[in-house]
């Protein structure tokens, strides 16, 4: 058979690294289709039920391995069903290259059925953004899509009009009036230097050795930098802070950590945030500024974008590099701090939330606790497991009850906070890493959203686990209506769905829980299942996803809610004292 243009894509796809493309076929891609049959030895093909699934799971991909991931969507809205997912990579800073169809270039402007012009809609979430005319420049566009992908850590588009896909892949219908050719490029990509200028370097060692008490704040640019931030923090006996992205910077229960902060962060660390004098940023864009020092602490940022250096607090010494690198080329130039105090004390008020937290995780309580079904889960899954969430109460139980221990890895849609994400990224994970456990701990609000994928999983023998908190409600909205003082409204369905046997009717195993006794058996079971498995927990709906510290606005919106005529309030009473006495107990 003749080679076609799509092939030049695809071989181009193949040179670069690429192995799967996530995607769902149509008549705006057939060409391309055909492109990928043609090579499906070297590059898979993941059919999804829903294109933003598959974007999601290209971001998920790209999240799970530092590699660019890959989506591909028909014309029309294929394309624009792709958008949400492609939003998330934007946000998160992830690369990811959307492939999408496009009506023929004969047809083109003439209000054909399908016409929507996919680059246009795609200019804000694009850093890259083009569409092919002639074959021949199909590699020369490639190289730049991924090249900008990586370097800007965003998406980049490349729509590819349906006839020029089939069109032989030597065609060369115009001659170049400019004196000039497609310029001839190569699918390499470096990193820019990962190091600061060493006079900044200096001015940074300056800063933190004068620190009497400095706090870190850790994100997802610094989770490839684990040894050398626990380094660094040793030296200047400094508090590791990590925000959710950076869950996974070190382990929970590393003594140099005081965990999350923000609203599902830890009393210790909003502790040692107010205490400190000095706070070294490495590789976070935390966005919730009220939890960050007061002006007046002096500042040294380390962040590989410039743009983005200095972008939350008043930065003494912005530091533009990689974290691992700057930090090894730091480490050298610190003196250990011999006064201990600062960090014994977040040391102390972290054992202290620790036991807290613990106390919450009880077995006894009926209905299940939320926290309880986290824990349990965190037990019993392997130590270099891959947890996803989503956008809801659940990241508030994972952030506090799930602890990242070993090679564990944690993945939710942080900046854009969309729901929906979690079981997209576990069959993602689970295809970058068939022998690890890749586990989705989602509410039902959220798997509802993208349910289908379970099929997916099924369709591929991919032995993801989804535990669902069915609490059978937009949780968190709930909660936050509550905040406000407003009694809820059009957050809570009138029975919660059973989604197990949506599980079992997609050839997965499915298990319904509502007894505290059952939650272990259960979650054992399904990660043991060899093949996809879901355990639909029916949880305590009255549960409240708390602050370290509730505002005196928190409480008075509560009261006000109850004053308005919010009901449920014996049961979400009862569930707040339950809480308060075992935490007295413990
Ligand atoms: C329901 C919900 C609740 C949430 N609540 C909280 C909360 O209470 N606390 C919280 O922390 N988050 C919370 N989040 C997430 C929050 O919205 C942000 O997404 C998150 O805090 C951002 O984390 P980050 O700064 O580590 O990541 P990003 O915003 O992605 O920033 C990472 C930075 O690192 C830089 N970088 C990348 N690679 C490198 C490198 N190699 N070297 C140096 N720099 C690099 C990037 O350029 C970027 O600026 C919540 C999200 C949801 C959905
Ligand atoms: C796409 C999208 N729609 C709406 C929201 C607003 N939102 C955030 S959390 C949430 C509730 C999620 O419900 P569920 O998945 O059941 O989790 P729960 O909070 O109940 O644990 C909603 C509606 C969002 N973040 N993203
Ligand atoms: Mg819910």
């Amino acid at each position: 058979m003749k080679k076609i243009a799509a092939e030049l894509l695809v071989e181009r796809l193949i040179d670069w690294g690429v192995d799967t493309v996530f995607g769902l076929p149509g008549d705006g891609i057939n060409g391309i289709t055909e492109g990928l049959r043609r090579h499906q030895d070297r590059i898979r093909f993941v059919m999804v039920h829903h294109e933003e699934a598959a974007a999601f799971m290209a971001t998920g991909y790209a999240k799970a391995t530092g590699r660019i991931g890959v989506c591909l969507a028909t014309s029309g809205g294929g394309g624009i069903h792709l958008l949400n997912g492609l939003y998330d990579a934007k946000l998160d800073h992830v690369p990811v290259l959307a492939i999408t169809g496009m009506q023929g270039p004969k047809l083109l402007g003439t209000g054909y059925q399908q016409e929507v012009h996919l680059d246009r809609l795609f200019i804000d979430v694009a850093e890259y953004n083009a569409m092919i005319h002639v074959p021949l420049h199909i590699p020369t566009l490639v190289d730049k899509a991924v090249r900008t992908a990586l370097a800007r850590r965003g998406v980049a588009h490349i729509t590819f009009p349906v006839d020029i896909q089939q069109a032989p892949a030597d065609a060369d219908p115009w001659e170049v009036g400019a004196p000039a050719r497609t310029p001839q490029t190569a699918p390499t990509y470096v990193a820019s230097p990962g190091l600061p200028r060493p006079a900044d370097l200096q001015r940074a060692a300056a800063v933190l050795n004068e620190g009497k008490s400095v706090v870190m704040l850790v994100g997802a640019g610094a989770l490839g930098a684990r040894t050398e931030v626990l380094a660094v923090a040793d030296l200047l006996a400094s508090p590791i802070v990590k925000t959710l992205l950076g869950k996974a910077v070190v382990p929970d229960d590393h003594p140099l950590t005081t965990g999350g902060v923000g609203l599902l962060g830890t009393l210790a660390t909003e502790k040692a945030m107010e205490k400190a004098d000095t706070l070294l940023m490495i590789g976070t864009n935390f966005p919730y500024t009220k939890f960050l020092p007061e002006a007046g602490v002096r500042t040294v940022q380390i962040e590989a974008d410039p743009t983005r250096a200095g972008d939350r607090i008043p930065t003494e010494v912005p530091l533009v590099g990689d974290a691992a690198e700057t930090l090894q080329a730091l480490l050298p130039l610190l003196s250990r701090h011999e006064d201990r105090t600062f960090l014994a004390s977040a040391q102390e008020d972290m054992a202290d939330w620790r036991e807290k937290m613990a106390a919450l995780e009880g077995d006894h309580r009926e209905p299940i606790q939320p926290q309880f079904l986290m824990r349990v889960i965190d037990r019993l899954a392997d130590d270099d497991a891959i947890l996803t969430t989503d956008s809801g109460t659940i990241a508030t139980w994972a952030a506090r009850h799930f602890d990242i221990r070993g090679e564990r890895q944690f993945m939710l849609s942080g900046n854009l906070a969309t729901m929906a994400p979690g079981l997209p990224y576990a069959i993602a994970a689970q295809i970058a890493h068939p022998d690890r456990q890749c586990i989705a701990f989602v509410g039902d609000g959220g798997f509802a959203m993208l349910m289908a994928e379970f099929l997916t999983a099924a369709g591929y023998g991919l032995p993801i686990k989804v535990i669902i908190n069915n609490n059978a409600s937009f949780g968190q909205i709930f909660w936050e209506q509550m905040a406000l003082g407003f009694p809820e409204h059009g957050v809570r369905w009138e029975k919660e769905a059973n989604f197990a046997p949506w599980a079992e009717a997609c050839g997965g195993l499915g298990i319904r829980v509502t007894k505290p006794t059952e939650v272990e058996p259960a979650i054992a079971a399904a990660l043991a299942h060899r093949g996809p498995a879901l355990v639909d927990v029916v949880v305590n709906p009255d549960e409240p996803p708390m602050p370290a510290k509730v505002t005196y606005e928190q409480a008075k919106g509560f009261a006000s809610a109850f004053l308005h005529g919010q009901g449920r309030g014996r049961s979400i009473a009862s569930t707040i004292v339950s809480d308060k006495i075992d935490q007295l107990k413990h």
